[in-house]
């Protein structure tokens, strides 16, 4: 397939989870919303506006609860958390504004099909076998630099070094691909002229 095909693809995919809650978060009706880092449906370069995301888990092993409260790095213009949510039986992802609870003795885990780190508008192509830095952002714990290795598809064991901040956070299972789509959807077409050229 070539690389239009799959940039095709990649956004029809995206299109059917990530697109329909941007653009019911972000629709016309609710002007004051385009701070939330989802222009990309609201600007002319939406289907070319590439994307990815990454994951994590986070053990708490502190007496108090911490909150992952967002994250930054160069691999994308903007980096946000978000968490996938059926309703009346179609899958949405919501931006997580306030952050994300790690509770105490417990985990946050971002996973595919539920919180995500969603990186929109990525600086370079996320290539099989490199990696990315990325800083994550809690309320107690401060800022924790992490290595974020890249993969087509998720890996068996994690293939970075845990990160442990101090006693009470470690940081686990660490990856990221690029324009996710659903494994049990079939890819549609971008437009319904848009035939897959397999
Ligand atoms: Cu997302």
């Amino acid at each position: 397939m070539n690389r239009r095909t799959f940039l095709l693809s990649a956004v029809a995919a995206m299109s059917t989870t990530g697109l329909v809650a941007a653009q019911h978060h972000h629709g016309e009706s609710t002007p004051e919303s385009h701070d939330h880092g989802m222009q990309m449906s609201a600007t002319p370069d939406a289907a070319t506006m590439s994307m990815g995301a990454f994951y994590f888990t986070v053990v708490n092993h502190a007496d108090e609860a911490d909150r992952l409260l967002g994250i930054s790095s160069d691999a994308a213009q903007t980096l946000e958390v978000h968490n996938v949510e059926m309703t009346d039986g179609v899958m949405k992802m919501s931006p997580q504004h306030d952050g994300v609870e790690i509770p105490a003795h417990g985990e946050l885990v971002l996973a595919p099909g539920s919180y995500h780190v969603m990186m929109i508008g990525l600086t370079e192509s996320l290539l099989d076998g490199e990696e990315f830095t990325a800083t994550l952002h809690f309320e107690k714990a401060g800022d924790v630099e992490i290595v974020v290795p890249i993969f087509m598809i998720e890996p068996k064991d994690d293939a970075a070094e845990p990160v442990k901040v101090g006693d009470d956070l470690e940081i686990s299972n660490i990856w990221a691909r690029q324009a996710p789509k659903l494994d049990d959807l079939a890819t549609p077409s971008a437009s319904p002229d848009a035939t897959p050229d397999e």
